[in-house]
């Protein structure tokens, strides 16, 4: 990089501007971005595998109807993250293909299974609840297209939130035996949920530069608390507990106090050994497989339609 081109990358980032696809930046920037934003596409479409389960035993039209429309949603937010990191240099298919590979990452948290009804109401209210957590500040992020993004999936990752806890209100003020169901839910994913944020603080290899960057405005810790400070007295509304009995109010750190969190779970999951890792990657691939006909048949119509107005 010529000094000017540097020195003008960081007067933007200093003055909290946006970083454009055809603006010059620094090569660990991209490669940070296309990481970070990569791996969060495929989140989104990983993610929809654990809800997906469920689509076919919704327990009524209407909770069908939803679950549709949310597992779509989902479809869409993976569709505008990829498109955001092409944006940097990198294509969809080899995107793909380094997940397929297990060489980019997904969120540690869609390697949990769902085994009953009440884990998607849980899994809008705890896991869409964290997602909001961590990305409403990066609609803030230096890199246009990511931020704008964040934008559109902001809103309707909040409209997921609220549908998870509408579902889980319904059904802990339900049957005994529905309350049961949406405790124990909420006692097998409260904590999965914290690990979303990423390891603590003093155990995070790329905080310190993607913060320099404005890619990254809260820590994972700061952010971690923020959203321990929104579920307590969401739980209690609800009338289900969190499983941890550590949580209490801090007064002098006006703070909720929480337990300690189980790294080894978090790195177990990170190394491919959670409890569903193998099946969400089989199951992504073959879909990926199943549908090559209509990559296939998209190319040819698309090559034809060119050669028509070639002639
Ligand atoms: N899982 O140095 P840091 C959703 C990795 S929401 C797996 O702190 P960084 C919506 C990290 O990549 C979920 N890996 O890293 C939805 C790094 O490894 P690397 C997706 C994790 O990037 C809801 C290493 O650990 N959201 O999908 C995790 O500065 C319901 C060291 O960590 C996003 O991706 C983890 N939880 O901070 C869909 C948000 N945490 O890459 C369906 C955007 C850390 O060097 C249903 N991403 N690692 O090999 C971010 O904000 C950041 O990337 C963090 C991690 C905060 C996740």
């Amino acid at each position: 990089a010529s000094t000017t081109e540097q020195d003008g990358f960081d007067a933007l980032i200093a003055a909290d501007g946006r970083i454009e696809p055809r603006d010059w930046m620094p090569d660990g920037y991209r490669k940070t971005l296309i990481r970070q934003i990569a791996q969060h596409g495929h989140s989104e479409i990983i993610g929809m595998q654990p809800e997906g389960n469920w689509i076919t035993r919704a327990p009524s039209l209407r909770r069908k109807a939803i679950l549709l429309a949310k597992v779509q949603d989902e479809a869409g937010h993976g569709l505008y993250l990829y498109s955001a990191a092409e944006t940097l240099g990198m294509s969809r298919e080899e995107m793909l293909d380094l997940l397929h590979a297990g060489r980019q990452k997904y969120s540690s948290i869609f390697n949990y299974p769902t085994p009953t009804w009440a884990d998607v109401a849980a899994i809008g209210w705890l896991v869409d609840g964290a997602a909001i957590t961590n990305q409403v500040p990066l609609t803030r992020c230096s890199y246009g297209p990511y931020a704008r993004a964040m934008v559109r999936i902001c809103k309707e990752e909040s409209f997921h939130q609220r549908q998870g806890f509408e579902s889980l209100l319904a059904l802990s003020n339900g049957t005994p035996e529905q309350h049961a169901m949406a405790q124990d839910a909420i006692d097998r994913w409260w904590w999965p949920s914290l690990m979303m944020f990423g390891p603590p603080d003093e155990n995070s290899p790329n905080s310190a530069q993607s913060s320099a960057w404005g890619i990254k405005r809260f820590s994972n810790d700061e952010l971690r608390q923020r959203f321990v400070d929104i579920c307590v007295p969401q739980a209690e509304t609800l009338g289900l507990t969190l499983p941890d009995t550590d949580l209490r109010w801090n007064a002098e750190r006006n703070h909720y106090d929480f337990g300690v969190i189980d790294w080894t779970e978090f790195h177990e999951i990170l190394k491919g050994n959670g409890p569903c890792n193998r099946q969400r990657v089989a199951t992504r691939r073959q879909a990926h497989a199943d549908g090559a006909w209509v990559r296939e048949a998209a190319a040819e119509y698309a090559a034809k339609q060119a050669a028509r107005e070639g002639s």
